[in-house]
């Protein structure tokens, strides 16, 4: 799961990168400013660390995201990305968060109209050749994007139906991208009034957003682990921003977790809210897709209640589900299948 950071020059992306995968000074100095770097975020996970209680494994995994940090303002370098952060320079003046955002959003629906420019001719070139169903949808589908874009509306608000949005996919038009937004704001300078703008216009749009105090938040990621606890507590927090906008970005990307517990891993495994037992299954390997038979599946909350795997099989509270089944936040899954 990879997440790109965007925004404005200067807005503080960097600063954001620095402080969510808390790299060191040291680590981000020696980074290239003018190459894209990722990062990778471990989603920490309550239920996953009670499992260790349960299962005794010898590895916790826990599920990523990858954040990636583009130079400036390189939103076509974007790329292979299955949403977008986007930074609000508060700190830095920004006083019109609504300005701001609906400026970037013009930057992608720009983006994506000169993607559809390029395509047009060469589709109306091949469908000459070549008019099957697909190709025609295909065009339909980008001329109705098009429409869109043209309005100033950006496409992660145009309702698409499965057949359209599977011709688009490999266009990965940027204003379709599900989207959330962090207001970086100074820590020493009040700017509730504009953090309230944000939110109002997030509201409106139905945008999910949080303020977000990178500078010090980069500067918490320096300290020693011992060092942390200790400077929190004197901040009064007991949570950081950081962990805050992992969630905010999981949520947002609407995943829900689901857990394997295989020889002496325990692993959080993260999906599309809305996935199937058979598209889990392919997640962890082709084999188990191919040769699915049953999900056994146990939710993490009947575990808990009942305390042991042992009771719950008693109470025969794991359940034998089909291909079809669709996976709940918090399922702990044992796929069967045959090679
Ligand atoms: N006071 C304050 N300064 C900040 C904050 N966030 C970033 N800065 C400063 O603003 C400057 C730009 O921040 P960067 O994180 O490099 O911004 P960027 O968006 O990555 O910039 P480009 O990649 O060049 O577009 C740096 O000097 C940061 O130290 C903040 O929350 N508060
Ligand atoms: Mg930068």
């Amino acid at each position: 799961m990879k997440i790109a950071i965007v925004g404005f020059p200067g807005c503080g992306k960097s600063t954001c990168f620095k402080a969510i995968t808390q790299k060191t000074k040291n680590e981000t100095d020696s980074l290239d400013p003018t190459k894209p770097h990722l990062g990778a975020v471990k989603i920490l996970d309550r239920k996953l660390e009670k499992l260790k209680t349960f299962f005794n494994p010898k590895k916790l995994t826990y599920a990523e995201i990858v954040f990636e940090d583009l130079p400036g303002f390189h939103i076509h370098q974007i790329k292979e990305v299955e949403a977008l952060m986007e930074v609000l320079g508060i700190f830095s003046g920004s006083r019109d968060p609504e300005k701001d955002i609906e400026d970037m959003d013009v930057e992608f629906i720009l983006a994506d109209l000169s993607v559809i420019d390029h395509r047009l001719p060469a589709l109306d070139k091949e469908l000459k050749q070549d008019s099957r169903r697909e190709k025609i949808l295909e065009r339909e589908t980008l001329l109705k994007c098009n429409e869109f874009l043209e309005k100033n509306t950006p496409l992660r608000n145009l309702g698409l139906t499965a057949d359209e949005e599977k011709v688009i996919r490999g266009f990965q038009f940027l204003s379709r991208k599900p989207l959330f937004i962090l207001g970086n704001i100074d820590e020493n300078q009040a700017a509730g009034d504009v953090v309230r703008k944000m939110e109002d216009s997030c509201k409106e749009k139905g945008i999910k957003c949080t303020e977000f105090p990178a500078k010090l938040e980069a500067e918490i990621a320096d300290l020693e682990e011992s060092e942390r606890a200790a400077f929190l507590k004197e901040l009064g927090i007991s949570e950081t921003a950081r962990d805050r906008v992992v969630k905010l970005a999981y949520d947002a990307l609407g995943y829900i977790t689901f857990f394997t517990v295989k020889g002496s891993e325990t692993k959080a495994w993260p999906v599309k809210s809305g996935t199937t037992a058979i598209e889990a299954a392919g997640k962890i390997h082709s084999d188990i897709q191919k040769g699915f038979i049953k999900a056994e599946t146990i939710n993490f909350d009947d575990l808990a209640a009942c305390g042991s795997m042992q009771d719950a099989r008693k109470k025969a509270l794991l359940k034998l589900e089909g291909k079809e089944y669709k996976i709940k936040d918090g399922d702990i899954i044992d796929f069967r299948f045959s090679v």
